[in-house]
């Protein structure tokens, strides 16, 4: 197999951790581009993802793109039911976060990081308020829900680790980061939760080595 990942990105964290947590690291070539300098625009990439966006695995004839469905395919393929449940009931909820994660919880956290840790970082100009309070709002919303959840949980799932986590938990660093403005204080659960996957030994093994690393 092969991995185009780069090192600025939760969505290659997510699928890196995955690929280590099912023990995949040895037989996988990992291929890192430079996404600031654009060094994922070429011809040749674009037959692998017409996206030309990271991450994408390729299997034998499969170019897989979608960080997600990624870490559906390594498990499945590693035959990890514990980290992937193939039961309908186990299967949906794993659908149902990854689907809720993009569309609500990370969206809003997304927003938040990129102004207050990743765009100074970069370099890229002082974190703007308007648009920090914009998306705090969404994300007080959608992190309570996580929050009430997690009551009781240790992982989303229940007791295991599972690519939910992986998924919903993408963005951990920079959430956890003292610059974040992630009101994290106000959802013990979702802290402690993040703080547990960061224990996690192929989540801790991915972790980004400065704080521009975690950055989208
Ligand atoms: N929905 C995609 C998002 C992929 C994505 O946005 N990747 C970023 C890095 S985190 C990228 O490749 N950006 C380069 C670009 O957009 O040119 C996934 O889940 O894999």
């Amino acid at each position: 197999m092969k991995l185009y990942i780069t090192d600025l990105s939760p969505n290659s964290r997510r699928v890196l951790a995955a690929l280590g947590h099912l023990g995949f690291k040895g037989e996988t070539e990992i291929q890192k581009f430079d996404i600031l300098n654009g060094e994922q625009r070429t011809e040749a990439f674009r037959a692998v993802n017409p996206n030309l966006k990271v991450p994408v695995l390729t299997d034998g004839d499969l170019n897989l793109w979608e960080a997600n469905p990624i870490m559906i395919y390594l498990a499945d393929k590693a035959g990890a039911d514990s980290f992937c449940p193939s039961d309908p009931r186990g299967r949906i909820e794993i659908l149902r976060w990854m689907s809720w994660e993009v569309q609500h919880y990370n969206r809003a956290l997304g927003d938040i990081v990129w102004e207050t840790v990743a765009k100074p970082a970069f370099g890229m100009g002082a974190p703007d308020q308007t648009k920090i309070d914009a998306a705090l709002e969404n994300y007080h919303r959608f992190a309570a829900v996580l929050n009430d959840h997690l009551a009781g949980r240790d992982f989303i799932l229940g007791e295991n680790v599972t690519v939910a986590d992986f998924a919903v938990g993408a963005v951990s660093a920079l959430a956890l980061h003292p610059q974040s403005q992630v009101p994290l204080d106000d959802y013990p659960h979702v802290k402690a939760w993040y703080l547990r996957l960061e224990g996690v030994p192929a989540w801790q093994a991915t972790a980004p080595r400065a704080p521009a690393e975690a950055a989208e």
